[in-house]
Parts: structure tokens; sequence; C-alpha cells
């Protein structure tokens, strides 16, 4: 089968996740070092180790099949370039906000006004059309803009909000939200559309398993009902005869279980109950 050439970004805030991801769909790649090119040990697989920027440079001209990037890159840099998320991941997630020294809290205070950005395409797109606003463009580091009297605020991805608020900036408004994708060529085919397909299907199973408990717990036949109004299982959990007069209650939870909602089941009769992960699950 032909490889499949697949890109992370080789050193930054996306690599370990991006890595993660694939090894949680079992594809065994070990840790980058200096390797511009990992070979996967167990699939016909290469990963691409690049900066962020290029990746989708090297799937527009067919080097790489897929890869991971954040929706922000995609929508300032490769806009009107023919590629196709094929599905969000749930990292790298960020927002990009315009941030100034006092609170704005009108888009017409804006007028006038100087913006450093390193996204002036994006900042662009969303801007009104009747506000006059200059663009200072830089790289990185926008935040010294303000401070230097360069500009009167900026437009920059913010996570936390620590940096802002370390330079004195406020958070005026959010224009864009973003968070990693999974993307590829417009057209996808044979091996590639094959791999793809099963990837989505493993990172989705992932993704799930990660976010889901299994509840089991003992209790006798009265306490059945009362606990299953509180247990959050959705509504098919196994009840199971034991060979004491109890019966076994195990389920799938997609929310977090807190410890009030494991001591309510317990105050309805519930004894034994455990939580635990799921490794992985295919439904
Ligand atoms: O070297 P290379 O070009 O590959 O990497 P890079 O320096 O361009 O990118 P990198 O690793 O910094 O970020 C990669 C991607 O991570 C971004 O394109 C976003 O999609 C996503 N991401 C998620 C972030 C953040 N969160 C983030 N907080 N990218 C940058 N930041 C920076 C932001 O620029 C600001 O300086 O973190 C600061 C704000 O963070 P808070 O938590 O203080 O608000
Ligand atoms: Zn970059």
């Amino acid at each position: 089968m032909k490889k499949i050439n697949f890109a992370i970004q080789k050193s930054g805030r996306l690599t370990e996740k991006s890595l993660g991801i694939l090894r949680d769909c079992g594809y065994e790649i070990e840790d980058p070092s200096r390797k511009l090119l990992i070979p996967c040990q167990n699939y016909n697989l290469d990963i691409f180790l690049l900066r962020d920027d290029d990746i989708p440079k090297y799937i527009l001209n067919g080097i790489c099949h897929f890869g991971i990037v954040g929706l922000n890159l995609l929508e300032e840099k490769y806009k009107e370039d023919n590629l196709t998320v094929i599905s969000k991941l749930p990292f790298g997630k960020c927002r990009l906000s315009l941030a100034f020294k006092h609170e704005v809290k009108n888009w017409e205070d804006i007028n006038g006004k100087t913006i450093a950005t390193s996204y002036h395409n994006i900042l662009r797109s969303y801007l009104k059309n009747n506000l006059e606003v200059k663009i200072a463009d830089l790289s990185g580091g926008v935040e010294i803009a303000p401070i230097i009297n360069m500009a009167d605020g900026i437009f920059d991805i913010v996570s936390s909000g620590s940096t802002l608020k370390a330079h004195g900036l406020k958070e005026s408004f959010t224009l864009m939200e973003s968070q990693c994708v999974l993307i590829g060529p417009q057209k996808l085919e044979g091996p590639q559309k094959a791999f793809i397909e099963g990837l989505q299907k493993r990172m989705k199973s992932s993704i799930v398993s990660k976010q889901s408990s299994y509840i089991m717990l003992n209790a006798s036949k009265n306490n059945i009902d009362k606990i299953l109004e509180v247990m959050p299982c959705g509504d098919s959990p196994s009840i199971i005869k034991l060979s004491t007069d109890e019966f076994s209650i195990h389920g799938l939870t997609k929310k977090e279980l807190v410890w009030e909602t494991m001591e309510k089941m317990k105050s309805l009769g519930a004894s034994n109950i455990l939580v635990m992960p799921i490794e992985k699950m295919l439904e």
C-alpha cells in the first residue's frame, strides 16, 4: 500500500497533543528528538515534523496527505486554498480578540485606532466596513506595541488571558474562536481516503473514551429505580443479577462523575461504587 505522509508541528504548542492523538489511535511513533521525518513503526505512515505555517503548503504541493494545524492559521494564510477541514480536534483551543490599554465597549470607539497584529487578514475580514482602522502588521510579540505607543491595541490569540493582563491590556471583542483541525487536500481517493476514514473513526472513539467513564455499583432490587434516576449513564445501563440478592448496575457516562453524585447514589442504597476510565471503545 502507498505510504501516507502526515504532517504535524515540529516543536510548539500543538506537537505533544498531535503526537498523542495519533498514538491513541494505535500508531506507534517514537519521540521526535531532532528528526524531521519519523516512520511509524506499525503502519505504512511517515510523520513529517514541520513549522505549523508550512503544513498546509506541504499538503497543497502533494508531499503530505494530511496534517494538523490551528484553524486560525488556515483562516489567516490559506483561506483561498483548496484544503479540506476533515475534522475538528479537541485541543489548541483559543480565541482571537481585540485588546486595548483601556476598556473599549463600543465598536465605534475603535474608529481611528492603530492595531498591531500578526493576523491582519482575519482582522480585516471581521472589521465592519465603516470603521477606519490602521493595522500595524507584526510577525509576533504584538503585546509590546501598545506599551511603546506603536499601536493603541492589539488583535491576537488569547487563551487564559494572562499575557494580556501581564501587558496591561483589556480584552474587548472576540472575533474568532479557534481550535486544531485535521486537514487534507480537497480531493481524497484510494488509500488516502481509506486511511483517513479509519483514522477519523479511531479519533472519534478515542476522544469519546477520554471524555467518558464506566460506572459500576451494586444495589438491592428495591433501590434500583431510585439510583438510576441520579446515575448519569443515559438510558441503557446493564443490570446484572448477582449470586446474592443484589444486582450489579453498569453504565457508561460521558459526564464527569462528581463526588456529590456518588454520595447521593450511596445514600440511595448503592454500594461498591466504582468509576473507571475507558481505555478504548468502539460503538
Ligand atoms: O514554530 P512554529 O511556527 O511551528 O510555531 P508558532 O510559534 O507559529 O506556533 P505556536 O506553537 O505558538 O502555536 C501554534 C498554534 O497553537 C496556534 O496557531 C494556535 O492555533 C494554537 N494556540 C492555542 C495558541 C495559543 N493557544 C496561545 N495561547 N497559540 C499561541 N498562543 C499565544 C498567544 O500568541 C499569546 O502570546 O499565547 C499567548 C496568549 O496566551 P494566554 O494563555 O496568556 O492568553
Ligand atoms: Zn507558526
